[in-house]
């Protein structure tokens, strides 16, 4: 009887105590320019809203015709979009630079909480930076900055970002690697809710950097050859955490 009311307490749980990141998009579905208003994609809260600077573009991609292109023009900005709230889960996307110098500008993908995603609710993020220590892909949080590993121009990378708000904390996987350690939230946060891709204006050096396929990390994550088993394992265990299980 006890297993049988600890199931039933299980299932009457909240889903949104478990929600996980359900959003995509791929680009594909818009005309070339700006992506600031553009609306497309699964999961989301509304349109791209930001920079004019941030726009559609058919000159390299990851996934279909089209990607999302910055060009560097020496100001500090932002593009963003709200989606559906997530408690845990895996954000992936792809991420690529035409340069490794220390002098560019460091583009960051930020993710938020709030009802407007700004920098100024920015919880944790990825960047690819030519700068010191840290160059290579890095994650931030306040101003705390650790390399996860380093990075070629011109090279399509995918990041994955697991958020894990019962903790406060995240991860980072590039290109299916071994997660990093765990690093902080800069607050605590119950949710995640929107994402930026931000340029933090600190170089000279001319350069564009490109984002793709935003997806749900578990129900993209390709199984590299020879590691699917962990892959594969990975994924169950996100599954059943979403059914409310716990281990
Ligand atoms: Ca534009
Ligand atoms: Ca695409």
């Amino acid at each position: 009887m006890m297993r049988l009311l600890a199931i039933l307490l299980l299932l009457a749980l909240p889903s949104q105590a478990w929600a996980a990141f359900s959003t995509s998009d791929d680009f594909d579905s818009y005309g070339t320019g700006d992506l600031t208003g553009e609306n497309g994609g699964s999961g989301w809260g509304g349109a791209w809203s930001g920079s004019t600077a941030y726009d559609v573009t058919t000159a390299v991609s990851q996934s279909g015709a089209n990607s999302v292109i910055y060009t560097d023009n020496g100001v500090e900005e932002q593009i963003a979009r709200s989606f559906t709230a997530m408690t845990s889960g895996i954000i992936s996307f792809y991420n690529r630079k035409t340069v490794t110098s220390t002098n560019a500008d460091t583009p960051i993908l930020w993710f938020t909480e709030g009802a407007t995603p700004d920098v100024t609710n920015r919880v944790g993020g990825v960047g690819m930076s030519g700068v010191g220590a840290n160059a290579g892909f890095f994650v931030q949080s306040g101003s705390t900055e650790s390399q996860v590993q380093a990075y070629s121009a011109n090279t399509w990378y995918k990041v994955d970002i697991e958020i894990d708000c019962t903790t406060d904390q995240y991860r980072v996987s590039i290109d299916d690697g071994a997660f990093s350690s765990w690093y902080n939230f800069r607050t605590t946060e119950t949710q995640i809710d929107g994402l930026i891709f931000y340029i933090n204006q600190s170089g000279s050096t001319s350069y564009s950097v490109y984002w793709d396929t935003i997806a749900d990390g578990e129900a993209v994550a390709a199984a590299p050859a020879g590691t699917s088993t962990v892959r594969v394992y990975q994924g169950r265990i996100h599954t059943i955490q979403g059914r409310g299980v716990r281990y």
